[in-house]
């Protein structure tokens, strides 16, 4: 029986030295990155890993400014009014909560999922239709738990925002200026397109994650703007964000989604820095969720 134990710890200690092998294991320097918080990132390749069966993205150690600038409040002030008309609530007040902004460093590195985590993903096919469209219906606490069953964990407000906009500030994953081709947003063919888009992009609501690679983000992260909406882990509360006054004033009850979804006609939600609360038990066909991973796991 002793021996046989033995045997047993044997093989369960080379199964954990075989995932570690293609994974943990290697340095940021295997990579050919030094993961420094330089101007290296700006010039970021991105690099994709198979973890847990699902694909990942690396998001380097560095700094960004989270939040918008007054110029990027007026920009989304714009962007509102091109969908609600220059009678409808589109007041700088709404995107007020983007303010001040303010710098976050991050320094380890993290992966994030590639895509939003899919019906295949998340095992709920047979109910939900469709491998790869990306799972909806989703509670704060749902996506908490699968993102834990996977070893990982849902992504904070500030991991999201550096991975959608870089060190360099950008306002969507690809750059400054909207561009309804790149995401699964609401134009054409959907029907709550209500100022005659001129563009279709083929999906009047989910898309198949990963099928607008021109909107995918410096990591290589795709449908961060547009598709599902996406959880964070964080209670809403006002900025700078992450501090102990952060956490102690915030309120627990609502959590803050990112990035959009297919339902939206105008880009002012799409925005990278783009905060919307909402309270902790939703659920809804906009919402979806992609988790985030510890670089260097505690064995
Ligand atoms: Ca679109
Ligand atoms: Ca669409
Ligand atoms: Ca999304």
């Amino acid at each position: 029986v002793k021996k046989l134990a033995l045997l047993i710890i044997f093989f369960l200690t080379a199964c954990a030295q075989g995932s570690a092998d293609n994974l943990h294991t290697k340095t940021p320097a295997d990579y050919g990155k030094t993961l420094n918080p330089t101007s290296e990132i700006l010039e970021w390749k991105p690099v994709i890993e198979k973890i847990n069966g699902v694909k990942m993205v690396l998001v380097p150690a560095g700094c960004f400014m989270m939040g918008s600038t007054d110029e990027e409040l007026q920009v989304a002030v714009r962007l509102c009014r091109e969908v609600r008309g220059e009678s409808g609530f589109c007041e700088k007040s709404i995107y007020r909560d983007e303010q001040p902004v303010h710098r976050q460093c991050f320094d380890q590195p993290f992966w994030l999922d590639m895509y939003e985590v899919t019906n295949a993903d998340y095992g709920s096919l047979g109910t939900w239709k469709g491998n790869d469209n990306p799972r909806d219906m989703v509670t704060w606490a749902d996506a908490v738990a699968h993102c834990k069953s996977r070893g990982g964990y849902l992504p904070s407000e500030a991991e999201w925002e550096y991975a959608a906009r870089g060190p360099e500030g950008l306002w969507f994953p690809w750059g400054k200026k909207f561009d309804s081709s790149r995401v699964n947003s609401c134009d054409g063919d959907c029907e709550l397109n209500l100022i005659g888009h001129q563009t279709d992009d083929g999906y009047p609501t989910i898309a198949p994650v990963g099928s607008f690679p021109e909107g995918t983000s410096w990591v290589g992260a795709m449908d961060l703007a547009g598709n599902l909406w996406e959880w964070t882990m964080d209670p809403y509360g006002d900025y700078p964000f992450g501090d102990l006054d952060y956490f102690d004033n915030a309120d627990q009850s609502r959590r803050v989604l990112r990035g959009g979804a297919w339902f939206h006609v105008g880009a002012d939600y799409m925005r990278s820095a783009a905060r919307y609360a909402v309270s902790i038990d939703y659920a809804d066909k906009v919402v979806g969720f992609r988790c985030a991973h510890p670089y260097w796991e505690s064995p």
